[in-house]
């Protein structure tokens, strides 16, 4: 049994492969080519309408698996990892929506903001109340490590949570080209900073970045892709 992961360097699907790498599952890369706009082809819409990427297809389920959240629980449940006891459950779960529901679509919303507003003139407004918010929720994040010591968000092992964490917070200190987070506002939550340089020592973090041609330091010292599409 083989996944398929729908993939376009560095885009959101870098989260889904570094799980697949971390567990050593075995799966196909079937590229998605953002430059000439196929994730909006008739093609990929049949996978996922919404024209996002990651799609993962798991042979054993019946539809194509979008949204990285459910893609990453679904990998945690099928194989019993990456997750936290039982007693701790109940943490993954709001994390992982914290991170899907709130950094994750805050982030959408600075980097695509054209699409969210009706006229250019509320881009920057938009823009600066989107900064507070991601410098709000890093506080958050800083604080829920610091409780729980570190230096995972659930605590001393890593979790699905903790590679989705890493990849928000990379495309953080990328984009918007020009208005992203700077290294000094990131050193300001030095808990989120050393979680960044623990989890991108991992050799299947280092694999999984090979893999979408990114730097080896691509988390606490990103650089852009090659044809990045934000
Ligand atoms: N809510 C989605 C968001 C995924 C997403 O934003 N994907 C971006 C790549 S990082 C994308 O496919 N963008 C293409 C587009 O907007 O046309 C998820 O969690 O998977």
């Amino acid at each position: 049994m083989s996944y398929t992961l729908f993939y376009s360097p560095d885009s959101a699907n870098i989260v889904v492969r570094m799980v697949l790498e971390e567990l050593a599952l075995p799966y196909e890369a079937l590229e998605v080519d953002r430059t000439q706009g196929a994730q909006r082809g008739e093609a990929f819409l049949r996978f996922n309408p919404q024209g996002l990427l990651p799609v993962l297809l798991d042979p054993a389920q019946d539809e194509p698996l979008f949204e990285t959240a459910a893609i990453l629980l679904h990998l945690a449940d099928r194989h019993q990892a990456l997750q936290p006891p039982p007693a701790a459950r109940g943490r993954l779960l709001k994390w992982l929506l914290f991170l899907s529901n709130t950094l994750h679509a805050d982030l959408r919303a600075l980097f695509y903001s054209p699409r969210y507003v009706a006229t250019e003139s509320a881009i920057a407004p938009l823009r600066a109340a989107l900064h507070r918010r991601v410098g709000e929720h890093c506080a958050l994040l800083e604080a829920e490590i610091t409780r729980h010591q570190g230096p995972c968000l659930l605590g001393a092992q890593p979790s699905i949570c903790d590679f989705y964490l890493a990849a928000c917070l990379r495309w953080a200190q990328l984009y918007p080209r020009g208005d992203a987070l700077s290294a000094a506002q990131l050193a300001q939550w030095p808990r989120l900073l050393a979680l960044l340089g623990a989890l991108e020592q991992r050799p299947a973090v280092q694999k999984a970045f090979a893999l979408e041609g990114m730097d080896g330091r691509a988390f606490s010292a990103p650089n852009y892709p090659r044809d990045a599409v934000v």
